[in-house]
């Protein structure tokens, strides 16, 4: 494999086919047996596209092997990112999860210190819960596939913020009863009764007294399920009680 890259070295022997281009000179001398000759110079005349070609195709190799994750030379995700440039920081950076023409690359968030995660964002302006890039571009679905292939696992925080309303664990039944459910990308429904994957990080809401937050994480191995497609709350429609959520950025891991 290694071989192929090695011609674009040759370039310099474009220079020597100059010396056989003076047949074409006498090509044009009226006797025959030129045909052959002249067959060669055409050859000749090719290698300078076909130089030009391999050199670009060495650039392109180049460029995939030390992407940038600029718009012109992204990355295939964060991790891979990372894996070219240790070096670079927390931030924003363009991916090309399809790869192939870097035109349909988006911008995301790349989370280096949890070990090379791709964050997406809930989109804020939308009704329902969908995602955005860091530029609020809708994101392409055959892109979001291709994430989804490359990726180990996912994650995704949800944050409920309630006035005697629970949303994991009810302190006062003891059970949960009235836990958040999930709807993934997948359709599939999640909760605490059917998934290992969600784990309350702080779960004020379960006293079910006065204003409080709980933040749940959801951390799975079935890249499938996220970013949630929606969520479904239980405990409400007493007098007094108050939610509201926000959706944390969905991030995947290679
Ligand atoms: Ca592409």
């Amino acid at each position: 494999m290694p071989g192929p890259p090695g011609p674009p070295g040759p370039p310099g022997e474009v220079i020597q086919p100059l010396p056989i281009q003076s047949p074409k000179k006498t090509r044009r001398s009226p006797e025959g047996m030129m045909a052959d000759a002249a067959d060669n110079i055409l050859d000749y005349d090719g290698m300078d596209e076909i130089f030009v070609s391999l050199n670009s195709l060495k650039q392109d190799i180049e460029r995939m092997k030390y992407p940038e994750g600029s718009q012109n030379n992204p990355a295939r995700t964060c991790k891979d990112l990372q894996l070219s440039h240790p070096e670079f920081p927390d931030g924003e950076y363009w991916i090309d999860p399809n790869q192939g023409c870097s035109g349909d690359s988006f911008k995301v968030y790349c989370n280096f210190t949890a070990g090379g995660e791709t964050c997406i964002y809930a989109d804020k302006k939308s009704e329902g819960l969908s995602y955005v890039d860091v530029e609020g571009n809708n994101i392409n679905q055959v892109q979001m596939t291709f994430l989804r292939l490359l990726s180990a696992s996912a994650r995704q925080n949800f944050t409920y913020s309630c006035h005697q309303s629970v949303a994991w664990h009810d302190a006062v039944s003891n059970n949960y009863d009235k836990a958040l459910r999930f709807l993934g990308s997948n359709d599939e429904e999640i909760s605490y009764d059917n998934s290992p994957f969600i784990t309350a990080l702080h779960d004020g809401c379960a006293l079910r007294k006065g204003y409080a937050r709980t933040v749940l994480e959801i951390n799975t191995l079935k890249i499938d399920q996220l970013p949630l497609a929606d969520v479904m709350i239980s405990d409400f429609g007493d007098q007094n009680q108050k939610f509201g959520f926000e959706v944390g950025p969905a991030c995947f891991l290679g």
